[in-house]
């Protein structure tokens, strides 16, 4: 098993059973970053697909969290959307209007699906040196954790997928009991 495909589930779980005790939550990920995590009640899951739209998940969610204040509200993103989301105005208006949602980024540094697609038609081109990453890389990865931090969130950068059942515990107790906005820089090397 990946380290990234180990991560995803643990989160998948971890948010599950949070999701059975509790009845409210909803995610939102601007791709399919829940694809392995099957949903069991409508209205808890929005995405796009994977043709356009990369930034939606983190505005949309921040606009769900203002619609449904009572929902636990989950963005899931890789690091790509999460750029493309504008995230230190995402966190500014997450403080600002009171809107405490819990952030996930799923970060390989890089934008995965531009450098599969990149391979899977122009591997032997000019495109395909240095393995895609030519016009996929975002390494080295900025210190989202820390700018998020900036913003009054509380903010952890997990590494180790055993790690990440405890850091989503201590998120969601700031979403939820400390009333404030959760950030995981998950790192997930492939
Ligand atoms: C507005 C917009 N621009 C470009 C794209 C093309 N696009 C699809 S996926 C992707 C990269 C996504 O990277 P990331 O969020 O890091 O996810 P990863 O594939 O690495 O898991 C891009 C640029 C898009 N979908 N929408
Ligand atoms: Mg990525």
């Amino acid at each position: 098993m990946t380290l990234s495909i180990a991560c995803r589930f643990s989160l998948m779980t971890a948010l599950r059973a949070r999701e059975r005790a509790s009845g409210r939550s909803a995610g939102f990920s601007t791709r399919s970053a829940w694809a392995p995590c099957a949903r069991e009640k409508p209205s808890t899951f929005f995405a796009l697909g994977p043709a356009g739209g990369l930034g939606w998940g983190f505005g949309a969610a921040l606009g769900a969290k203002l619609a449904a204040p009572d929902k636990f509200v989950v963005a899931t993103l890789g690091d790509g959307s999460y750029m493309f989301a504008n995230p230190m105005v995402g966190h500014w208006v997450s403080a600002v209007q009171n809107l405490p949602i819990l952030t996930i980024v799923f970060n390989n540094s890089r934008y995965g699906a531009v450098r599969r697609a990149t391979l899977s038609m122009f591997k032997d081109g000019v495109a395909g040196e240095n393995y895609g990453r030519t016009l996929a890389d975002l390494d080295p990865s900025p210190p989202f954790e820390e700018m998020a931090r900036a913003q009054g969130a509380h903010a952890e950068r997990v590494e180790k997928p055993a790690d990440l059942p405890e850091a989503l515990s201590r998120a969601h107790n700031a979403v939820i009991n400390e009333k404030r906005q959760a950030m995981l820089n998950v790192i997930t090397p492939y």
